[in-house]
């Protein structure tokens, strides 16, 4: 009969091309060698070390869809989530600046962008020179970000901005900051803005509980210029932050995994090693289960996340199906880090053992780009045709 291969049992890796596995094995090192090794005190005393961007960069890892004309690394979607997946392995705040980086500021300069645009932000961008974030959440406006009331005025030469950001990851180390606002015919657009542009601050948010090694700020803008040349021309509306949000909740969905990944393969290792009773915990039946549910969620997911991956290559993934994965690799997760939580005891609070802190990173993962139960509600909106926000 066929082995069983218990941490790989619908056999992903056989599911890839080389180039595939090439793409995951290079992350998979540099996460494990320079990432793991920094993310205690990186989470314990809330530092980002903005050399991670460059390192990054240097590996191909930011931008990884980007076209190479851009300084992107032109690979597909299922490198793009096998990568987010190492990344948060470690720890979801990496996979936050990487993810940011990428699909929030990269692909909109990419796809919406004019040709003068694309060739100062992108290769600068893809080599971690420049960090970039992210504005689209407000103070008062979150789930509900049409109803927005940042402002972008029109004036001589260009548009005048004013309003804040609330939540911003990267955004007191950005370089460049990708805002959206309101023009005066009430139509959101998008804005390249950049570090030191008179009128634009962003200071840190501090006092987070989770994803302490990813810095978030706001961003207030008080009269800020920007040139026409630096409005994205064509997109107008919702459309355009959510076409970035489509491709970062798609890694999110393989992210979270890679997290659930690290806490399941830390609990069945633990409860292995760890006697009570007289034998090891690992051969109790409560404790056999509670693995058997890990293993099995996140097989499935993962399956889940190559199927939108592979669609998403072929140009047609429906943006629903992202929805379904994002929320439900985070509602996974979060269920697996907590009982793998519990089957450390003692030691799974400490941060040594590292599954406390991806509890209370999934505890944010879960919330943004779209809460667990806001994606319900897209579903339930696509399902009935009716929206229950
Ligand atoms: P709705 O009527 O649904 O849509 C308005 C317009 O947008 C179009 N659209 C999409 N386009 C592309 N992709 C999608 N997924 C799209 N969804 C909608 C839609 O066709 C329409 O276009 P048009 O031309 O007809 O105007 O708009 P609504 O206001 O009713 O939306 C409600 C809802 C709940 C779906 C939406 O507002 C939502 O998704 N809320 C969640 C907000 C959110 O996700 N925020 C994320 C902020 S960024 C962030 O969290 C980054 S964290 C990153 C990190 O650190 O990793
Ligand atoms: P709210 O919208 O106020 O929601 C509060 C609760 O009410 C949630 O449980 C929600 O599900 C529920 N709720 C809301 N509306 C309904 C409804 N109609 N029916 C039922 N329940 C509802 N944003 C950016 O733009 N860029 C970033 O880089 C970014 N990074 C972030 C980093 C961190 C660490 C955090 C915490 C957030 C970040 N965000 C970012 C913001 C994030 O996207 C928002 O926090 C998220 O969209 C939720 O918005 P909110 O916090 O205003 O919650």
């Amino acid at each position: 009969r066929a082995a069983f291969q218990w941490d790989d049992p619908l056999l992903l890796d056989q599911q890839l091309t080389d180039d595939e596995r090439q793409v995951r094995d290079a992350a998979r090192a540099y996460c494990q060698d320079r990432l793991m090794p920094r993310v205690l005190e990186a989470f314990r005393h809330e530092q980002t070390d903005p050399a991670i961007f460059r390192e990054m960069g240097e590996l191909g890892l930011l931008g990884p869809t980007i076209p190479e004309a851009y300084g992107g690394a032109g690979l597909n979607y299922v490198c793009y989530g096998l990568v987010a997946r190492e990344v948060e392995r470690v720890d979801s705040g990496y996979r936050s600046m990487m993810s940011v980086q990428s699909s929030l500021v990269m692909v909109p300069i990419n796809e919406f962008g004019n040709e003068a645009t694309k060739k100062k932000y992108l290769p600068k961008l893809a080599s971690g020179e420049w960090i970039g974030c992210f504005g689209l959440t407000e103070p008062n406006h979150g789930s509900d970000p049409g109803s927005m009331v940042t402002r972008a005025r029109k004036v001589d030469g260009g548009y005048s901005l004013t309003g804040s950001k609330m939540w911003i990851t990267n955004s007191p180390i950005a370089d460049v900051f990708v805002v959206w606002a309101k023009d005066d015919e009430g139509q959101i657009r998008g804005f390249v803005l950049e570090k030191g542009w008179k009128g634009l601050t962003a200071p840190a948010i501090h006092g987070k509980v989770g994803l302490r090694a990813s810095i978030t700020g706001e961003i207030v803008m008080d009269e800020v210029f920007c040139p026409e040349e630096n409005a994205f021309p064509e997109v107008r509306g919702l459309k355009g932050p959510f076409t970035c949000l489509n491709s970062a909740r798609y890694g999110i969905a393989w992210g979270a995994l890679g997290a659930a990944e690290f806490c399941w393969h830390t609990a069945r290792q633990y409860t292995l090693d760890r006697k009570q009773f007289g034998k090891p915990l690992a051969a109790n039946q409560l404790i056999q289960k509670k693995l058997a549910d890990m293993q099995t969620e996140i097989t499935l997911g993962l399956q889940g996340c190559l199927r939108l991956g592979r669609m998403k290559d072929e140009g047609t993934a429906a943006v629903e199906i992202t929805s379904i994965m994002k929320r439900n690799s985070c509602g996974k997760s979060l269920d697996i880090a907590r009982t793998a939580r519990d089957m450390l005891g003692g030691n799974g609070i400490s941060d040594e053992f590292g599954i406390a802190r991806h509890l209370v990173n999934l505890e944010v993962v879960n919330t943004y780009e779209g809460t667990h139960d806001i994606h319900a509600l897209i579903l339930g909106r696509a399902m009935t045709g009716i929206a229950a926000f």
